[in-house]
């Protein structure tokens, strides 16, 4: 079995895969350190022309290389800033109206991939094969290809795969469909994303798609499949119960004085329904004089790209719908909601989940959500909260035993809410069974060596073949 490599816009630190970041990076170490290989990506820092050129850094841990390069303050501006974040998320998400487009920043953003590319050859062994990660990485192979290499490549795309009719509202999406049509297999969170990229091989693209899912588009044959990404549930289930009594939990406890909580856990992110859960939690103090004083919603919502304007703009929204709710619904010994800006440990995050009767979960649009997931997890099986999740996020396909809400019906929200509140314990035990059930069939395992076993499988090309196999 040939090394594996990863290619990532940013690569976790060897510390982190042992567990304190949790999640992904460990999912995929777990792989790399059993077929040995190496995990490439961005540093995360922003350094002068010498030493980006001077890169990458190695640093060993076993038989995994972790290779990272720093970025210049122009190509992070353009790569990552510009085209990753300020063009392709919003539109990924469908959020046209927060997208713009510039041409410089989508140059910046191919030229960035091709010189990472680059980098990555040098490390190359011929019978590697290379997993590429999301959306910042859409002509990563294109750029491989063009430089000879002929290894088997796969893409996953964590965030959703947007309608054609939507994609089209970025001017080069052509050039980016092109690029994805250079790796082998593509792998999408949901049914529902790839079917939209096959919609648009088939409507704009003059391809085709074969009933077992093969796909030829601009003279290339590739393959797409559904890998749903998932956790380790009984990893979470057992840290949430290690850390039940620790004094985070403790203390929020004690200052709930009996009161019902309902957790939220996201990035600050525009694409999380964060201000549409605001207003529920709202109208449901509004609507239910008898929740006044008697529930409480913790969220805590980690600062991310806040060097992005419209991460500033949904920041002060939430600022402002948090104090204008607090300042109508708070008394001198109540807050409705704790809006908490920061970031916290994950074993403690996992615990405060298992406190609450509510995981409250809606965003506008979501590849997956792993937050849902873990909250399903983390729940004390003798006493389990609700999980109250958005038809939006992907995981809504998975997780059948939660109370399914659109994020857009502020009453159906609220209304959602009020029977979570209300559930007895046998419908939220059979419910959160069911969750327990679909979240141990595929878990974060799965996902990840059923995409390498898809990959594997892909007949090896010849020298000097073009993009995708033959
Ligand atoms: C993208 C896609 C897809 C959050 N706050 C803290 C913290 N977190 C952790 C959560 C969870 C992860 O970050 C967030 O994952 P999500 O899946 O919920 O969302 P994105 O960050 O948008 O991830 C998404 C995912 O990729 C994987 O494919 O599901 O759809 O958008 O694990 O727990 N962790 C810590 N402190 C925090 O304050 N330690």
């Amino acid at each position: 079995m040939g090394r594996l490599i990863v290619v990532s816009n940013r690569v976790a630190t060897p510390t982190e895969t042992k567990g304190s970041a949790g999640g992904l990076a460990v999912g995929v170490f777990g792989a790399l350190k059993d077929a040995g290989g190496v995990w490439f990506g961005w540093s995360g820092d922003v350094v002068s022309e010498t030493v980006a050129n001077a890169g990458p850094m190695l640093e060993q841990d076993g038989a995994v290389t972790f290779a990272t390069v720093g970025l210049t303050r122009k190509d992070y501006d353009q790569y990552y800033r510009g085209f990753s974040n300020a063009t392709l998320w919003p539109v990924f998400h469908y959020r046209n109206d927060l997208a713009r487009y510039e041409r410089e920043e989508y140059a910046g953003y191919r030229r960035v991939n091709a010189w990472l590319a680059h980098k990555l050859v040098k490390l190359l062994q011929p019978d590697d094969i290379i997993w590429i990660h999301d959306y910042h990485l859409i002509p990563f192979a294109e750029a491989l290809r063009s430089e000879g290499v002929t290894n088997r490549i796969g893409f996953f795309l964590h965030i959703p795969f947007p309608a054609p009719q939507i994609l089209l509202n970025i001017p080069p999406h052509e050039e980016l469909v092109k690029s994805l049509s250079c790796y082998d297999l593509l792998g999408f969170q949901t049914a529902t994303d790839q079917q939209a990229f096959h919609d648009y091989v088939t409507r704009h693209a003059r391809g085709t798609v074969s009933a077992d899912g093969s796909v030829e588009a601009f003279g290339r044959k590739l393959r797409t499949g559904v890998y749903r990404i998932g956790v380790f549930p009984d990893e979470i289930a057992e840290q949430a119960k290690r850390y039940e009594s620790r004094q985070h939990v403790l203390e929020l406890k004690q200052s709930l004085e009996g009161r019902k909580l309902i957790m939220s856990v996201d990035r600050l992110d525009y694409s999380k329904g964060l201000v549409e859960r605001f207003r529920a939690f709202e109208l449901l103090l509004e609507r239910s004089p008898e929740w006044r004083g008697n529930v409480t919603l913790v969220q805590i919502a980690p600062p991310t790209r806040s060097d992005v304007a419209t991460y500033q703009k949904i920041r002060q929204d939430l600022e402002y719908e948090a104090g204008r709710i607090n300042g109508r619904y708070s008394g001198l010994d109540y807050t409705p909601i704790r809006y908490l800006n920061q970031q916290y440990d994950r074993w403690k995050l996992m615990s405060l989940f298992r406190e609450s009767q509510i995981g409250f979960v809606t965003p506008l649009h979501d590849g997956m959500n792993l937050v849902a997931k873990e909250y399903v997890a983390a729940q004390n099986p003798d006493d389990p909260g609700v999980l109250v999740l958005s038809i939006f996020a992907g995981a809504a396909a998975e997780l059948s035993g939660a109370v399914l809400v659109n994020p857009h019906d502020a009453i159906g929200m609220c209304e959602a809410l009020q029977r979570a509140l209300q559930m007895p314990l046998d419908a939220r035990q059979r419910r959160h069974e069911i969750n327990m059930a679909a979240l141990r069939e595929n878990d974060l395992g799965v996902w990840r060596d059923s995409f390498l076993r898809d990959l594997r499988s892909v007949p090896v090309r010849r020298a000097g073949e073009g993009g995708g196999h033959q």
